[in-house]
Protein backbone atom coordinates (compact mmCIF):
# COMPACT_ATOMS: atom_id res chain seq x y z
CA UNK A 1 0.00 0.00 0.00
CA UNK A 2 1.73 3.74 -0.68
CA UNK A 3 2.49 5.35 2.33
CA UNK A 4 0.49 8.80 3.02
CA UNK A 5 2.03 11.94 2.02
CA UNK A 6 2.46 14.58 4.58
CA UNK A 7 3.36 18.44 3.42
CA UNK A 8 4.15 20.91 5.85
CA UNK A 9 6.66 24.31 6.52
CA UNK A 10 7.97 26.47 8.83
CA UNK A 11 8.58 29.97 7.96
CA UNK A 12 12.34 31.68 7.65
CA UNK A 13 11.18 34.59 9.68
CA UNK A 14 13.60 34.16 12.62
CA UNK A 15 15.61 31.63 14.73
CA UNK A 16 13.32 28.27 15.02
CA UNK A 17 12.26 27.35 18.97
CA UNK A 18 11.59 24.74 21.09
CA UNK A 19 8.07 25.20 20.41
CA UNK A 20 8.42 24.87 16.77
CA UNK A 21 10.56 21.77 17.06
CA UNK A 22 8.52 19.46 19.75
CA UNK A 23 5.15 20.87 17.91
CA UNK A 24 6.38 20.38 14.11
CA UNK A 25 9.85 19.18 13.34
CA UNK A 26 10.59 16.21 15.91
CA UNK A 27 7.30 14.79 14.94
CA UNK A 28 8.11 15.10 10.98
CA UNK A 29 11.48 13.23 11.90
CA UNK A 30 9.56 10.49 14.31
CA UNK A 31 7.58 9.51 11.34
CA UNK A 32 9.36 10.15 8.17
CA UNK A 33 9.63 6.69 7.63
CA UNK A 34 6.20 5.69 7.89
CA UNK A 35 4.99 8.67 5.06
CA UNK A 36 5.95 9.94 2.04
CA UNK A 37 7.20 13.17 2.93
CA UNK A 38 7.58 16.93 1.32
CA UNK A 39 9.18 19.70 3.90
CA UNK A 40 8.98 23.04 2.67
CA UNK A 41 11.06 26.61 3.70
CA UNK A 42 7.99 28.55 3.20
CA UNK A 43 10.01 31.84 2.45
CA UNK A 44 6.95 33.38 0.64
CA UNK A 45 5.17 33.16 3.79
CA UNK A 46 8.02 35.36 5.25
CA UNK A 47 7.70 38.19 3.39
CA UNK A 48 4.00 38.74 4.11
CA UNK A 49 5.58 40.81 7.29
CA UNK A 50 9.05 43.41 6.06
CA UNK A 51 12.48 41.20 5.68
CA UNK A 52 15.75 42.05 5.19
CA UNK A 53 16.47 40.51 2.13
CA UNK A 54 19.97 39.31 2.55
CA UNK A 55 19.51 37.70 6.39
CA UNK A 56 16.15 36.15 4.51
CA UNK A 57 18.13 34.65 2.17
CA UNK A 58 20.79 33.21 4.71
CA UNK A 59 17.47 31.99 7.48
CA UNK A 60 16.04 30.11 4.44
CA UNK A 61 19.29 27.87 4.15
CA UNK A 62 19.75 27.98 7.56
CA UNK A 63 16.32 26.86 8.45
CA UNK A 64 16.80 23.23 5.96
CA UNK A 65 20.06 22.80 7.77
CA UNK A 66 17.78 22.79 11.00
CA UNK A 67 15.73 20.35 9.20
CA UNK A 68 18.87 17.95 8.65
CA UNK A 69 20.28 18.53 11.80
CA UNK A 70 17.19 17.52 13.75
CA UNK A 71 16.94 13.98 11.91
CA UNK A 72 15.10 14.27 8.97
CA UNK A 73 16.78 12.32 6.17
CA UNK A 74 17.65 14.39 3.30
CA UNK A 75 17.93 11.08 0.82
CA UNK A 76 14.14 10.11 1.96
CA UNK A 77 12.51 13.23 2.74
CA UNK A 78 11.58 15.89 0.18
CA UNK A 79 13.43 19.24 1.78
CA UNK A 80 12.84 22.39 -0.65
CA UNK A 81 12.14 26.17 -0.60
CA UNK A 82 8.89 27.18 -1.44
CA UNK A 83 9.66 29.97 -3.86
CA UNK A 84 12.00 27.70 -6.12
CA UNK A 85 8.35 25.91 -7.43
CA UNK A 86 6.45 29.13 -9.25
CA UNK A 87 3.39 26.88 -8.74
CA UNK A 88 2.91 28.00 -5.11
CA UNK A 89 2.23 31.33 -6.20
CA UNK A 90 0.36 30.91 -9.11
CA UNK A 91 -2.01 28.24 -7.48
CA UNK A 92 -2.37 30.99 -4.57
CA UNK A 93 -3.46 33.46 -6.81
CA UNK A 94 -6.23 31.01 -8.34
CA UNK A 95 -7.22 30.50 -4.39
CA UNK A 96 -7.31 34.19 -3.50
CA UNK A 97 -9.91 34.51 -6.49
CA UNK A 98 -12.34 31.83 -4.69
CA UNK A 99 -11.78 32.26 -1.33
CA UNK A 100 -14.35 34.64 0.26
CA UNK A 101 -12.87 37.55 2.63
CA UNK A 102 -15.25 36.39 5.27
CA UNK A 103 -13.62 33.30 5.40
CA UNK A 104 -10.32 34.93 5.56
CA UNK A 105 -11.74 37.16 8.48
CA UNK A 106 -12.09 34.57 10.19
CA UNK A 107 -8.58 33.58 10.79
CA UNK A 108 -7.36 34.36 14.33
CA UNK A 109 -3.94 34.18 13.73
CA UNK A 110 -4.33 37.76 11.44
CA UNK A 111 -5.91 39.36 14.13
CA UNK A 112 -3.62 38.65 17.19
CA UNK A 113 -0.98 39.16 14.42
CA UNK A 114 -2.29 42.50 13.24
CA UNK A 115 -4.15 43.56 16.03
CA UNK A 116 -5.03 47.64 15.89
CA UNK A 117 -2.36 47.79 12.96
CA UNK A 118 -4.63 45.79 10.30
CA UNK A 119 -4.78 48.63 7.80
CA UNK A 120 -0.56 48.88 7.68
CA UNK A 121 -0.89 44.95 7.61
CA UNK A 122 0.05 43.36 4.08
CA UNK A 123 -2.70 42.11 1.88
CA UNK A 124 -0.39 39.30 1.50
CA UNK A 125 -0.43 38.64 5.12
CA UNK A 126 -4.29 39.00 4.94
CA UNK A 127 -4.51 36.07 2.21
CA UNK A 128 -1.37 34.17 3.95
CA UNK A 129 -3.63 31.35 4.52
CA UNK A 130 -5.14 30.92 0.59
CA UNK A 131 -1.05 30.73 -0.18
CA UNK A 132 -0.83 28.04 2.46
CA UNK A 133 -3.59 25.79 0.99
CA UNK A 134 -2.08 26.53 -2.37
CA UNK A 135 1.42 25.13 -0.76
CA UNK A 136 -0.53 21.73 0.89
CA UNK A 137 -3.10 20.87 -2.28
CA UNK A 138 -0.11 21.18 -4.77
CA UNK A 139 1.26 17.66 -3.57
CA UNK A 140 -2.64 16.44 -3.28
CA UNK A 141 -1.05 15.99 0.44
CA UNK A 142 -3.27 13.25 2.71
CA UNK A 143 -2.36 15.35 5.94
CA UNK A 144 -0.25 18.36 7.24
CA UNK A 145 1.75 17.56 10.75
CA UNK A 146 1.45 21.14 12.61
CA UNK A 147 0.81 22.08 16.35
CA UNK A 148 -2.03 23.66 17.34
CA UNK A 149 -1.75 27.25 16.28
CA UNK A 150 -1.97 26.20 12.67
CA UNK A 151 -5.37 23.54 12.72
CA UNK A 152 -7.65 26.79 11.40
CA UNK A 153 -5.30 27.12 8.02
CA UNK A 154 -5.79 24.25 7.53
CA UNK A 155 -9.49 23.56 7.97
CA UNK A 156 -9.67 26.62 5.49
CA UNK A 157 -7.30 24.44 3.17
CA UNK A 158 -9.75 21.58 3.49
CA UNK A 159 -12.85 24.35 2.79
CA UNK A 160 -11.06 25.37 0.20
CA UNK A 161 -10.45 22.50 -1.55
CA UNK A 162 -14.05 21.36 -1.23
CA UNK A 163 -14.97 24.21 -2.78
CA UNK A 164 -12.92 23.97 -5.83
CA UNK A 165 -13.55 20.35 -6.01
CA UNK A 166 -17.28 21.61 -6.31
CA UNK A 167 -16.98 24.61 -8.51
CA UNK A 168 -15.03 23.05 -10.80
CA UNK A 169 -13.68 19.66 -10.81
CA UNK A 170 -12.35 17.15 -8.48
CA UNK A 171 -8.90 18.12 -9.02
CA UNK A 172 -7.93 18.25 -5.17
CA UNK A 173 -7.22 15.61 -2.27
CA UNK A 174 -9.15 17.44 1.29
CA UNK A 175 -5.80 16.82 3.56
CA UNK A 176 -6.47 16.58 7.25
CA UNK A 177 -4.93 18.40 10.21
CA UNK A 178 -2.28 15.90 12.03
CA UNK A 179 -2.17 17.20 15.37
CA UNK A 180 -0.11 15.20 18.00
CA UNK A 181 -2.08 16.12 21.74
CA UNK A 182 1.35 16.29 23.15
CA UNK A 183 3.46 19.28 22.31
CA UNK A 184 1.34 20.51 20.04
CA UNK A 185 1.38 24.31 21.80
CA UNK A 186 4.44 24.86 23.77
CA UNK A 187 3.86 27.98 26.21
CA UNK A 188 5.96 31.49 27.00
CA UNK A 189 8.66 30.63 29.58
CA UNK A 190 7.50 34.15 30.43
CA UNK A 191 3.50 34.03 29.93
CA UNK A 192 2.79 30.47 30.03
CA UNK A 193 -0.71 31.52 29.09
CA UNK A 194 0.77 32.55 25.66
CA UNK A 195 2.09 30.16 22.93
CA UNK A 196 6.23 30.09 22.51
CA UNK A 197 6.73 31.96 19.32
CA UNK A 198 9.44 33.66 17.46
CA UNK A 199 7.91 37.12 17.58
CA UNK A 200 7.55 37.05 21.39
CA UNK A 201 11.04 38.10 22.85
CA UNK A 202 13.89 36.34 23.91
CA UNK A 203 12.49 35.53 27.51
CA UNK A 204 9.78 33.32 25.75
CA UNK A 205 11.67 30.73 24.58
CA UNK A 206 14.62 28.58 23.79
CA UNK A 207 16.67 28.87 20.61
CA UNK A 208 17.67 25.35 18.94
CA UNK A 209 21.08 27.17 18.58
CA UNK A 210 21.34 28.59 22.60
CA UNK A 211 24.33 28.04 23.89
CA UNK A 212 23.87 25.73 27.65
CA UNK A 213 23.75 28.55 29.85
CA UNK A 214 21.33 30.32 27.49
CA UNK A 215 19.38 27.77 28.22
CA UNK A 216 19.68 26.73 31.93
CA UNK A 217 19.50 31.08 32.24
CA UNK A 218 15.72 30.74 30.35
CA UNK A 219 14.79 27.93 32.37
CA UNK A 220 15.55 28.95 35.94
CA UNK A 221 13.39 32.51 35.16
CA UNK A 222 10.62 30.46 33.67
CA UNK A 223 7.31 31.73 35.17
CA UNK A 224 5.50 29.55 37.59
CA UNK A 225 3.56 29.97 40.93
CA UNK A 226 3.99 29.76 44.59
CA UNK A 227 3.31 25.71 44.96
CA UNK A 228 5.93 23.35 45.86
CA UNK A 229 4.71 19.88 44.78
CA UNK A 230 5.76 19.09 41.07
CA UNK A 231 2.66 17.62 39.70
CA UNK A 232 0.62 17.53 36.05
CA UNK A 233 -1.98 19.90 36.93
CA UNK A 234 -3.08 22.15 33.77
CA UNK A 235 -4.16 24.89 36.43
CA UNK A 236 -0.67 25.62 37.15
CA UNK A 237 0.23 26.54 33.04
CA UNK A 238 4.05 27.67 33.97
CA UNK A 239 4.95 24.31 35.89
CA UNK A 240 2.62 22.65 33.20
CA UNK A 241 4.36 23.59 30.66
CA UNK A 242 8.12 22.21 31.89
CA UNK A 243 6.71 19.41 32.87
CA UNK A 244 5.14 19.19 28.87
CA UNK A 245 8.45 19.71 28.07
CA UNK A 246 9.94 17.39 30.24
CA UNK A 247 8.44 14.76 29.66
CA UNK A 248 8.36 15.41 25.45
CA UNK A 249 11.98 15.44 25.96
CA UNK A 250 12.13 11.99 28.35
CA UNK A 251 13.29 8.69 26.89
CA UNK A 252 9.66 6.84 24.94
CA UNK A 253 7.23 5.36 26.88
CA UNK A 254 7.93 7.66 30.21
CA UNK A 255 4.50 7.95 32.12
CA UNK A 256 3.37 11.46 33.49
CA UNK A 257 3.05 9.38 37.07
CA UNK A 258 7.28 8.50 36.77
CA UNK A 259 7.72 11.79 36.55
CA UNK A 260 5.85 13.21 39.46
CA UNK A 261 7.53 10.26 41.45
CA UNK A 262 11.24 11.26 40.41
CA UNK A 263 10.56 14.56 41.01
CA UNK A 264 8.32 13.68 44.83
CA UNK A 265 9.38 15.74 47.90
CA UNK A 266 11.86 17.74 45.21
CA UNK A 267 10.43 21.27 44.51
CA UNK A 268 10.19 23.33 41.46
CA UNK A 269 13.98 24.07 41.61
CA UNK A 270 14.62 20.72 40.88
CA UNK A 271 12.50 20.54 37.71
CA UNK A 272 14.30 23.30 36.44
CA UNK A 273 17.51 21.78 36.71
CA UNK A 274 16.96 18.46 35.17
CA UNK A 275 14.68 20.19 32.75
CA UNK A 276 17.70 22.48 32.13
CA UNK A 277 20.17 19.66 31.32
CA UNK A 278 17.48 17.33 29.30
CA UNK A 279 17.08 20.45 27.20
CA UNK A 280 21.03 20.57 26.91
CA UNK A 281 21.60 17.32 25.66
CA UNK A 282 18.63 16.99 23.59
CA UNK A 283 19.89 20.15 21.76
CA UNK A 284 23.62 19.09 21.83
CA UNK A 285 23.50 16.45 18.82
CA UNK A 286 21.07 18.85 16.85
CA UNK A 287 23.86 21.93 17.24
CA UNK A 288 26.54 19.51 16.40
CA UNK A 289 24.79 18.47 13.21
CA UNK A 290 24.07 21.96 12.12
CA UNK A 291 27.46 22.93 12.57
CA UNK A 292 28.92 19.99 10.64
CA UNK A 293 26.45 20.80 7.83
CA UNK A 294 27.41 24.52 7.36
CA UNK A 295 30.96 23.91 6.87
CA UNK A 296 29.90 22.83 3.26
CA UNK A 297 27.85 25.79 1.96
CA UNK A 298 27.23 23.81 -1.37
CA UNK A 299 25.81 20.79 0.44
CA UNK A 300 22.40 22.59 1.40
CA UNK A 301 22.44 23.97 -2.31
CA UNK A 302 22.32 20.59 -3.73
CA UNK A 303 19.59 19.04 -1.44
CA UNK A 304 17.71 21.96 -1.71
CA UNK A 305 17.82 21.94 -6.06
CA UNK A 306 16.98 18.35 -5.89
CA UNK A 307 14.68 18.81 -3.69
CA UNK A 308 12.51 21.31 -6.12
CA UNK A 309 13.52 19.06 -9.09
CA UNK A 310 11.56 16.04 -7.78
CA UNK A 311 8.70 17.53 -6.35
CA UNK A 312 8.08 20.06 -9.24
CA UNK A 313 6.52 17.81 -11.65
CA UNK A 314 3.99 17.07 -9.06
CA UNK A 315 3.22 20.42 -8.55
CA UNK A 316 2.87 22.00 -12.11
CA UNK A 317 0.30 18.43 -13.25
CA UNK A 318 -2.05 19.72 -10.03
CA UNK A 319 -1.69 23.23 -11.56
CA UNK A 320 -2.43 22.79 -14.69
CA UNK A 321 -5.42 20.35 -13.65
CA UNK A 322 -6.67 23.75 -11.79
CA UNK A 323 -5.78 26.04 -14.51
CA UNK A 324 -8.05 24.17 -17.04
CA UNK A 325 -10.65 23.26 -14.55
CA UNK A 326 -10.99 27.21 -14.77
CA UNK A 327 -10.92 27.70 -17.94
CA UNK A 328 -7.52 29.92 -18.14
CA UNK A 329 -5.34 29.30 -20.63
N1 LIG B 1 4.58 27.23 20.71
C1 LIG B 1 4.42 26.25 19.82
N2 LIG B 1 4.07 25.01 20.23
C2 LIG B 1 3.89 24.01 19.33
N3 LIG B 1 4.06 24.17 17.99
C3 LIG B 1 4.42 25.39 17.54
N4 LIG B 1 4.67 25.88 16.30
C4 LIG B 1 5.01 27.18 16.38
N5 LIG B 1 4.98 27.58 17.67
C5 LIG B 1 4.62 26.48 18.42
C6 LIG B 1 4.61 25.07 15.10
O1 LIG B 1 5.80 25.28 14.36
C7 LIG B 1 5.50 25.18 12.97
C8 LIG B 1 6.10 26.32 12.23
O2 LIG B 1 5.53 27.54 12.54
P1 LIG B 1 5.81 28.80 11.59
O3 LIG B 1 7.18 29.30 11.74
O4 LIG B 1 5.43 28.54 10.20
O5 LIG B 1 4.80 29.81 12.09
P2 LIG B 1 4.35 30.20 13.47
O6 LIG B 1 3.41 29.19 14.02
O7 LIG B 1 3.80 31.55 13.23
O8 LIG B 1 5.68 30.20 14.36
P3 LIG B 1 5.96 31.23 15.48
O9 LIG B 1 7.17 30.83 16.20
O10 LIG B 1 4.75 31.44 16.31
O11 LIG B 1 6.31 32.53 14.64
P4 LIG B 1 5.70 33.97 14.76
O12 LIG B 1 6.03 34.48 16.11
O13 LIG B 1 6.41 34.71 13.66
O14 LIG B 1 4.23 33.84 14.54
C9 LIG B 1 4.00 25.09 12.83
O15 LIG B 1 3.64 23.73 12.61
C10 LIG B 1 3.49 25.54 14.17
O16 LIG B 1 2.26 24.93 14.48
Amino acid sequence: MAKLRAFSGIQPSGDLHLGNYLGAIRNWVLEQSERDNIYCVVDLHAITVPQDPEALHKRIRDLAKIYIACGLDPEAVTIFVQSHVAEHAQLAWLFNCLTPIGWLNRMTQFKEKTGDRRDQSSAGLFVYPALMAADILLYQADGVPVGEDQKQHVELTRDIAEKFNREYAPVFKVPQPWIKEDGARIMALDDPHKKMSKSGGPNNLIYLLDTPDVIVKRIKRAVTDTGTNVVFDPERAGLYNLLEIYLLLSPAGTTKEQIEQHFEGKGYGALKSELAELVVETLKPIQQKYNEISADPNYIEEILKRGADRIRPIAEKTYSEAKAAMGLG
